[in-house]
This record gives structure tokens, C-alpha cells and sequence, in this order.
């Protein structure tokens, strides 16, 4: 027969059950299930109140009594389990709904670069030159009177050098932007033996005014050849060859004289495209002056050789259809696409 103590102990638990199991119907997260276990379950909750409840009955009646307050404690704790392991799974299928990859939306597009028509033409040249068994060389854009003009027979008063006005470095009277990439011819010659061959691809600046085929700051691929034996054909046959393979066959050549302190007899070569009325001037040349290869110490009796420069931008209008220079430089992301 159950005391009053036992009974009061029992309703207790029987009150606690019908709460819990309520509660336990209303739970909706594996959260919700964490704070039920603390409130029914934890070490003071409401069930280890009843159990320390047990000290206060007469030991015959304990056992009973921790019984039923264990069987509680069990049945909480299976169900409570069956909850979360219910929300556990819910919500990790509720995750990797949100996380899944919609495999059939578009992608996003990436604009991919390309060189500048610049650089491009260039390359293609110095491809030409090379499969023509020249050596691609570089040489420095901040360049001193002595290579820029002395070197290639232009004293200091020489009338020529008006043609290549340039940009002075301040506090530097012997210190300019080259004019042109000529003054390379010298610094290769200076530390190589003939046979030279080399192609000197670089950039220009000239003080010059700015108009549709004029930049002051431009690119130009040097030529330089130099052996025993070189003549005025070889310079011929060369333009002509790097012409056609460049321009391809809608395209002719022309040869004008002209005049330049590093060569003699020097000469300018004009393009257009077939039919067209319009010659454009893309290089200066010519066969390489005595004094010159003098300068550098070599016996002009025994070797001989041509040089010409050509200006990248021109040959990049001429081949591209581009009728004004500064289109280059403008950054028009509408004429870069084009290329
Ligand atoms: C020279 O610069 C000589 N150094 C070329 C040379 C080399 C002659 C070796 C003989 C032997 P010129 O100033 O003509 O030559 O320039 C050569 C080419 O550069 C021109 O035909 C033109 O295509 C290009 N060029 C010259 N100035 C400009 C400029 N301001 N803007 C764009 N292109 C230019």
C-alpha cells in the first residue's frame, strides 16, 4: 500500500509525464529539444528534483518509488531521442536543399583578355623576321646622345637631327627618349663580330605633332643585317619577302629615295592596298653608312650591311583598316573587342 509521501511523489511524476509528453508533442527543432532536456532531463531539472525527493521517503518506500521515477527518466529520454533524431534529419535534408547547385542555371560569362593590336602585330612580326633567321634583341628607352644620334654619324650640329626632336631628361643634358630604335643597331654591333642579325622591337617617342598617322610615342621594329657581301638586293629581297608575308598578295610595295645620316644610299618603302590611292610611308632604310660600321670597328672594305626601321602602328593601319593612329591609345573598349 502506497503512503502519503509515495503518493504525492507518484502524482508528481504522473503530473510531470503528461506535461513532458505534451511538451515533447510540441517540439519543432532539434534546438527546442536541447532546452526540453535541460528543463525535464538535466541535473536540475524537474526529474532530478523528484528523484531528490526519494532522501525524504522512508526507505521501504524508496525503491517503489525510484522505479517509477526511473521509468520515467527512460521513456523521456527514448522519446526525446526519437524527436531529435527526427529534426537532426530534417534539418540536414532542409540544408542540402539549400545548399544544392542549381546545375541548370546559366553560367556567368568571364570576358577573356587579348593583346592590344599593338602587341599583336608585333608578334607576328618578330615571327617573320625570326623564321627569316633573325634574333629578336631589345634595347633601353631612355638612351644617351651618343647612341641616339653620334653614334649614327649626327654631331651635335648636324641639321638631321631636327627631323627627331625629342623628350629630354630633366637635369640630364645627355640623357633622351630614343627617336627611333636605331641607336640598338650600335650597342649590338659593339659587342658582337659580323655576321649580325638581329630584329629590336620597341617603343619610340618623338616630339612630334599628333595627327592621324602621328603619335609621339610609337613602336618600331629595327632591322639589322650585316655580313660580307650584303648588297642593296638583300635589303630589297628582305622588305619585299617580310611585305608579302605580312600584308599577303592584296597588297604592293613601292620604293622611295630618301635620306638618312646612318645610311647610304637610304631609302623609304610606302604600302597600300591594291587599288587603293592612298601609299602610306611604314619604313625608312637603307644600306649601312661606312662611318658607321667604323664606329663600332668594323672594317667597312670588308663587311657591309642594311638597316631599316618600320613603324608597328602604320603596318597595323595598313593591314587592319585603321584610318587614324590615335585609335590605338584611346583605350575604346568597342575598337579593343574588334581585335
Ligand atoms: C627612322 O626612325 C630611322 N631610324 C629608320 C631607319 C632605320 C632608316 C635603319 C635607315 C636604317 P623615320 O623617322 O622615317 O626613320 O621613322 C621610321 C618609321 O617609323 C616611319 O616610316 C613610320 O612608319 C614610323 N614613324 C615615325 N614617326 C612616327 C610617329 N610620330 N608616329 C607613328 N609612326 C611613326
Amino acid at each position: 500500500m502506497a503512503t502519503m509521501q509515495q503518493d504525492g511523489l507518484i502524482q508528481k511524476a504522473q503530473q510531470l509525464q503528461h506535461q513532458a509528453v505534451q511538451e515533447l508533442q510540441a517540439l519543432s527543432s532539434v534546438k527546442e529539444c536541447e532546452e526540453f532536456r535541460v528543463k525535464y532531463l538535466g541535473r536540475k531539472g524537474q526529474l532530478a528534483h523528484l528523484l531528490d525527493g526519494l532522501k525524504t521517503l522512508p526507505p521501504a518506500e524508496r525503491a517503489e518509488a525510484g522505479r517509477i521515477l526511473n521509468a520515467l527518466k527512460e521513456t523521456l529520454t527514448a522519446e526525446l531521442e526519437k524527436r531529435l533524431t527526427q529534426f537532426a534529419l530534417a534539418e540536414k535534408e532542409a540544408r542540402l536543399r539549400a545548399e544544392a547547385l542549381d546545375v541548370t542555371l546559366p553560367g556567368r560569362r568571364h570576358k577573356l583578355g587579348s593583346l592590344h593590336l599593338i602587341t599583336q602585330v608585333t608578334k607576328e612580326l618578330e615571327d617573320i623576321f625570326v623564321r627569316l633567321g633573325f634574333e629578336v634583341v631589345t634595347g633601353p628607352e631612355v638612351e644617351t646622345d651618343y647612341y641616339n644620334f653620334e653614334a649614327l654619324n649626327m654631331p651635335k650640329d648636324h641639321p638631321a637631327r631636327d627631323d627627331w626632336d625629342s623628350f629630354y631628361i630633366e637635369g640630364f643634358d645627355d640623357l633622351l627618349l630614343r627617336t627611333h630604335t636605331s641607336p640598338v643597331q650600335i650597342r649590338v654591333m659593339q659587342h658582337r663580330r659580323p655576321p649580325v642579325k638581329v630584329v629590336v622591337p620597341g617603343k619610340c617617342f618623338r616630339r612630334d605633332a599628333t595627327d592621324a598617322t602621328h603619335s609621339p610615342v610609337f613602336h618600331q621594329i629595327e632591322m639589322l643585317w650585316v655580313d660580307r657581301g650584303i648588297t642593296l638586293a638583300h635589303l630589297k629581297g628582305t622588305i619585299l619577302a617580310f611585305i608579302e608575308e605580312f600584308f599577303g598578295k592584296n597588297f604592293e610595295a613601292r620604293f622611295v629615295g630618301d635620306y638618312f645620316p646612318f645610311t647610304e644610299p637610304s631609302l623609304q618603302v610606302h604600302v597600300r592596298r591594291k587599288g587603293s590611292d592612298r601609299w602610306l610611308e611604314i619604313l625608312g632604310a637603307g644600306m649601312v653608312d661606312p662611318a658607321v660600321l667604323q664606329e663600332v670597328d668594323y672594317d667597312p672594305e670588308e663587311y657591309t650591311g642594311f638597316a631599316f626601321g618600320l613603324g608597328v602602328e602604320r603596318m597595323a593601319m595598313l593591314k587592319y583598316g585603321v584610318d587614324d593612329i590615335r585609335m590605338f591609345y584611346q583605350n575604346d573598349i568597342r575598337f579593343i573587342e574588334t581585335f
